[in-house]
């Protein structure tokens, strides 16, 4: 049962699928005041918990904690910041009463979840236009299905995206990658992906590929394809100013960039140096900027990244002017000169409000400034090249994640976790992410496994391997100057064989899995207390996921730790993949367990009553059989596998899904 209530004169965000009568009165869970912009409160009890807000710090249960959706440029995800890359207003309030929130609103807005009053939720944003949905329905579960009908489908990306990718900013030529996929093959760690970071452009513009580090791109691209692996390249939203640049040129002739006050092409700067934005909530504007990835597609390539789409931006000229003057003032005023004027100058450079106060985006016949809909830019860049990629290749999927991000773009793409670092306690913020992602409709989602900042260590790399074996976007990628984090980089490579190896045994089953809840609007990961709400330790656990309706998944997380403690809600059978490829099942009982787990292991464990498919190690998706897999788990279990060509957008066809079963004995 879902509410819809119009409040102001909301902007058409296009989060929403599903039409809803507006309701006349006001809701009864929440109060709403618009004196002041916009706030709503409602109150707390004890035990309550909240859920949702998708990319966010901190625990599944949000509460405690104040967030804010204002989608920044964020490479530093310490334990207090309230923004990342996206803005993601759903919530569930769960206990006395249950009900979900969706706020519809394009700007900066807070959720205070009992921070400043422990016992108030408190939403607030300086604009009393937006479209808000209170959301009914007898279970958190049941909620997110709910809001998940009302946003539609979850993007489904082509089946070798579900294979292990590497990364790494700072590949600089073919031989770079060549030099990857080979180290890949010759250990046989499997492999289908390499990303190509910026150094792949010319001078770091888009849609164009540079001519003496691939000397003939094409012919590369098919090279790594004989070798079964895909180039994944990475596109930035903005476009280089360069008289001659082809993409450039259009879109000044089309007026298809983003407007500064004057009615000039905005500008601003980031890697390329001064760029003009594409004007992606235009639909003229976004048909056009979709379709320069056809330059890429033609040459054979399969799958994007689109980054620095929130959109970052270093500084403008406006803020450069600014700042200058301030250091003159700074170098003229007498010694001991005051700081603060300058530093205040120089934090305004990057990412600030007063660079999105200068720009603008043309919507139906007026000009929209874009502080006001400052969260939808990566939503619309990503929609840009997914409908684009519908358009252009009704047939086929195409690989396509963002970085920023708003409700509605889980349709195009999915999203990686940003610029995380390579801590312990980011590895298990990857995992606690998951379901908040899954709640928002992002399914295919995952973070840089390894980290991206900072220096790795050995295990560390491992260790995040063994989760990212169970994320859909399973890929090792790290930031240029930081530690290698290659597998070959390391001491015994086969100990990073054996995890990665997992990932290809699993792969029916992750597969079938992501399928199940992309087509029936529902979560793949799930904190354990959507699963056994009546049990009082299980819903307070959240470093163990649900995985599907089978498993359960509880990855070590902690440095010199050579097992953890693990919580089963009820009897599950632990399943260890050995580094020899060998299998060893337990069955457990209810309760708190202390399990070992090696450095080279991966563990599972699967719920009563129930059993999955396991196939053989393959060292790339083409190869992964589905025809010959084998059910481990609990006698008589059975399992509905979902499989199809992995390439095409024929979804519904009936023979896509078969009951597999474990024999009764
Ligand atoms: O300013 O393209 O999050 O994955 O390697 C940094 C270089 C720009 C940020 C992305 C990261 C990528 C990096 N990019």
């Amino acid at each position: 049962m879902v509410r819809k209530y119009v409040i102001g004169n909301p902007f058409p965000t296009e989060a929403v699928v599903q039409e809803f009568p507006p309701e006349k009165g006001l809701p009864e869970q929440v109060r709403i005041s618009t004196d002041n912009g916009f706030e709503l409160t409602c109150s707390l009890e004890d035990g309550d918990r909240v859920y949702g807000l998708g990319e966010n710090v901190r625990g599944i249960n949000k509460r405690g904690f104040r967030y804010i959706s204002d989608c920044a440029d964020a490479p530093h995800h310490y334990e207090d910041v309230s923004s990342l890359y996206a803005a993601h207003n759903f919530l569930i309030v769960a206990g006395h009463r249950t009900f979900g929130l969706f706020l519809d609103y394009p700007a900066t807005m807070t959720f205070d979840v009992g921070y400043e009053k422990m016992d108030e939720l408190r939403i607030t944003c300086d604009r009393a236009d937006l479209d808000l949905y209170v959301l009914d329905g007898d279970s958190p579960q049941d909620i997110v299905h709910t809001f998940r009908c009302m946003i539609g489908r979850s993007y489904i990306p082509p089946r070798f995206a579900f294979g292990f990718g590497q990364s790494r900013w700072g590949y600089m030529n073919e031989d770079d990658i060549r030099d990857v996929v080979r180290k890949h093959r010759e250990a046989h760690v499997p492999l289908d992906m390499v990303y190509m970071d910026i150094d792949y452009m010319e001078r770091y513009k888009d849609f164009t590929v540079n001519a003496e580090r691939y000397p003939d791109f094409p012919a590369f691209v098919e090279e790594m394809r004989r070798e079964h692996v895909r180039l994944i390249p990475i596109i930035d939203a903005g476009v280089k100013i360069e008289k001659g640049y082809g993409t450039y040129e259009e879109g000044v002739a089309g007026n298809y960039f983003c407007k500064n006050a004057r009615g000039e092409d905005f500008v601003g700067e980031v890697w390329p140096g001064w760029v003009h934005f594409p004007d992606v909530l235009n639909p003229e504007a976004r048909e056009w900027f979709g379709g320069q990835y056809r330059f890429l597609v033609d040459q054979g390539i399969e799958g994007f990244w689109n980054d620095m789409n929130e959109p970052s931006i270093f500084k403008t000229p406006e803020g450069e002017a600014e700042a200058k003057e301030a250091a003159r003032r700074f170098a003229d005023a007498p010694a001991p000169a005051s700081t603060g004027e300058l530093q205040a100058a120089l934090r305004a450079l990057p990412n600030s409000h007063e660079n999105f106060r200068r720009f603008f985006h043309r919507v139906g016949d007026r000009m929209v400034c874009h502080d006001d809909v400052h969260n939808l830019f990566g939503y619309n860049m990503t929609r840009a090249a997914g409908e684009a990629f519908e358009r252009m290749y009704p047939d086929r999927r195409i690989l396509l994640f963002s970085r920023s991000s708003y409700v509605g773009m889980h349709r195009y793409g999915g999203i990686w976790q940003g610029d995380n670092y390579s801590w312990w306690s980011h590895l298990l913020l990857n995992l606690k992410m998951m379901p908040s992602l899954n709640m928002v409709g992002f399914l295919y989602t995952g973070a840089d496994l390894g980290g991206f900042g900072s220096n790795c260590s050995r295990d560390l790399v491992l260790r995040w391997l063994a989760l990212g074996v169970f994320t859909p976007l399973m890929r090792n990628h790290s930031a240029i100057r930081t530690r290698e984090q290659e597998f070959y980089r390391f001491e015994r490579p086969e100990d990073f064989r054996a995890v990665i190896s997992v990932r290809y045994r699993l792969l029916p089953y992750l597969y079938s899995e992501y399928m199940k809840a992309a087509l029936g609007n529902d979560m793949m990961f799930r904190p354990l207390a959507f699963v056994y709400p009546e049990d009082p330790v299980a819903v307070e656990i959240e470093d163990q996921l649900m995985l599907g309706d089978e498993i359960m998944i509880a990855p070590v997380y902690q440095q010199n730790m050579s097992g953890r403690f693990v919580y089963l809600p009820e009897t599950m059978m632990l399943l260890r993949f050995l580094p020899d490829g060998r299998l060893e099942e337990t069955v457990l009982e209810k309760g708190s367990h202390y399990i070992p787990v090696a450095l080279n292991e991966v563990i599972l464990l699967i719920r009563q009553g129930r059993a999955l498919p396991l196939g053989d190690v393959f060292e790339y998706e083409e190869a992964v059989d589905d025809s010959d897999l084998v059910m481990h788990g609990f006698p008589g279990a059975s399992y509905e596998l979902y499989s199809d060509d992995g390439m095409t957008r024929m979804y519904d066809r009936p023979e896509n899904r078969r009951t597999l079963h474990m024999p009764e004995t």
